[in-house]
């Protein structure tokens, strides 16, 4: 997400805004009446809330009037309902505005908008499972897409005593001409209208609801950004097992995507899986540079069960021409009783940038290492991939820091595995190399993936003198000789794992620029040998 929180702008923004001023010799779309009634309202609405008295219904509203955050190319706020009683609140119903009149001919803005809950003292979600839904837009020109608005499914999703309801929104501009996001003037956030957002969210009292209360679960489990290819097309994400003794029921599925190149097209998809059968596929819309993205709604409604005992999958599907990072996020709105399956999550208390905080690192069920850097006390980024399919892992220890203060991890299982994993931060990755060969050289150009699938790592790497990619296959007893896996190709640009084709064996796309355009090969792959194909188009 823009900033791995939602929002570390903090700040307190009240009803009373100004009126957005003109934009003087911009095109723009005048609101329809219904869109200036809802902002009208929301203007005149009570902004943060520290909610003392415990009355039944709380209409928290107003207009978020965005700054520059930490990082000074985001603008963004955010709006507290702080609940200090001692009866639990319910959120049953949430609609925004976005003011999108500030956009200049030129410029195209993606904003993410959305609510968490925090304990009541935090300013910003400083872990995962506290956002319960955020959604992404893009937006290219005045534009006015209404009222975006949901109702909870049933009882509504839970605020209890000290915990606080926090709505937000971050922005960012990207010039169309793919110069990537630039810092906004002051000038023009000197009035508070620009990108600002309205909204509006009913609070009750849970004895004042019918239903019971719903829990949004997260897929993945953490913020984590990635490169989506043309080999993969999975996002990645989190299973879910309902281990309570009564069926839980899945009400609707929000979708964030957020495609970080801006400047690139991709397409996109969720598909929903009950024991690792597809049973619905949702279709959202592309990322079209240029072009406002189409209407995304907040939750699509689903009716689903999922028995006692059953697996609940929601995978976001995102296929790009060529390697870009993105973001990819499904909130499940369902009963209570599900938990999340197939996450090694917190495995280490590390701190690998030695400033003093503990870092967090998760291995997921697709062999991938997600590290995110604190930034401050409990304050986390969005996770990064340091380390992709190392496959199945039953120990992790940290080693003694080296001279250089970087942490080396180990890795080992019970099938013998031993993998030292030098830390690289200021890369966002680990360097492999086997406990058995230590002390052979590492480059930080070798690719590591399990590419006969027989369970352990192994190591491709490119010599472009001789148009050779060697492949040196891991084992209990360390890694093995190097052999020719493809003959004939150089170095290329872009080399990133995945598992294309869902056999178990890693495969290896490669991107290049040559006079004839961008080129794309899959290495599939297999035993012995690398398969290669054109990527698909
Ligand atoms: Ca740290
Ligand atoms: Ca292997
Ligand atoms: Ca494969």
């Amino acid at each position: 997400m823009l900033t791995g929180a939602l929002c570390s702008c903090g700040g307190d923004n009240q009803g009373q805004a100004t009126r957005p001023s003109s934009p003087g010799s911009e095109t723009s779309t005048p609101p329809t009446t219904a869109t200036q009634q809802f902002v009208d309202r929301a203007k005149e609405g009570t902004g943060s809330i520290d909610l003392v008295n415990a009355t039944d219904t709380v209409i928290f509203s107003g207009c978020l009037r965005k700054n520059k955050t930490e990082d000074p190319r985001t603008v963004g706020a955010a709006a507290f309902f702080t609940n200090l009683t001692q009866a639990e609140y319910r959120l049953v119903d949430f609609a925004y505005v976005m003011d999108t009149s500030g956009i200049r001919t030129g410029e195209s803005v993606e904003t993410d908008v959305g609510f968490t809950v925090l304990p009541r003292s935090a300013l910003v979600a400083l872990n995962s499972g506290e956002e319960l839904l955020i959604t992404h837009r893009y937006d290219t020109q005045p534009n006015d897409r209404g009222v975006s608005s949901i109702t909870i499914p049933q009882g509504g999703l839970a605020i209890a005593p000290n915990q606080r309801l926090s709505i937000g929104s971050v922005s960012a501009i990207f010039p169309l001409d793919g110069s990537g996001a630039k810092v906004i003037d002051d000038s023009r956030l000197a009035d508070g209208s620009l990108f600002q957002v309205c909204y509006s969210a009913t609070l009750k009292r849970s004895d004042w609801v019918t239903g019971g209360r719903i829990v949004s679960y997260r897929s993945p489990y953490r913020d984590r950004s990635y490169v989506a290819d043309p080999a993969r097309t999975t996002a990645p994400f989190t299973s879910f097992r309902n281990t309570s003794d009564k069926p839980v029921r899945v009400y609707g599925i929000g979708s964030f995507i957020s495609n970080l190149s801006s400047t690139e097209p991709s397409t996109h998809s969720v598909e929903v899986l009950i024991n690792n059968q597809t049973v619905t596929t949702i279709q959202l819309p592309a990322h079209v540079p240029g072009q406002n993205s189409g209407s995304l709604p907040l939750a699509h409604p689903v009716d689903l069960t999922i028995a006692p005992g059953a697996t609940l999958t929601v995978k976001g599907k995102v296929t790009p021409n060529r390697a870009i990072v993105f973001d990819f996020a499904a909130f499940i709105f369902a009963d209570e009783g599900l938990t999340s399956i197939d996450e090694n999550l917190d495995m280490l208390p590390v701190d690998f940038n030695a400033d003093g905080y503990t870092d967090i690192v998760d291995l997921d069920s697709s062999g991938s290492f997600w590290v995110s850097l604190r930034v401050g006390q409990g304050l986390q980024n969005t996770q990064q991939e340091w380390a992709r399919a190392v496959g199945k892992v039953d120990r992790l220890i940290a080693l003694q820091p080296s001279q250089s203060g970087s942490v080396t991890l180990q890795a080992t299982n019970n099938a013998g595995l031993c993998l030292n994993m030098k830390s690289v931060p200021s890369m966002a990755r680990f360097i492999l190399e086997y406990c058995q060969n230590a002390g052979s050289p590492s480059l930080e150009s070798d690719i590591w993936g399990d590419f006969n699938g027989d369970g352990f790592s192994d190591r491709l790497r490119v010599d472009a003198p001789a148009k050779a990619y060697l492949v040196a296959l891991g084992s209990a007893t360390g890694l093995g000789p190097d052999s020719i896996w493809a003959g004939g190709y150089g170095a290329v640009e872009k080399m990133f794992v995945s598992d294309a084709n869902g056999d178990g064996a890693s495969d290896v796309l490669a991107e290049w620029t040559n006079a004839s355009g961008l080129q794309c090969k899959i290495f599939y792959g297999a035993r012995d040998r690398f398969r290669v194909e054109d990527c698909p188009r």
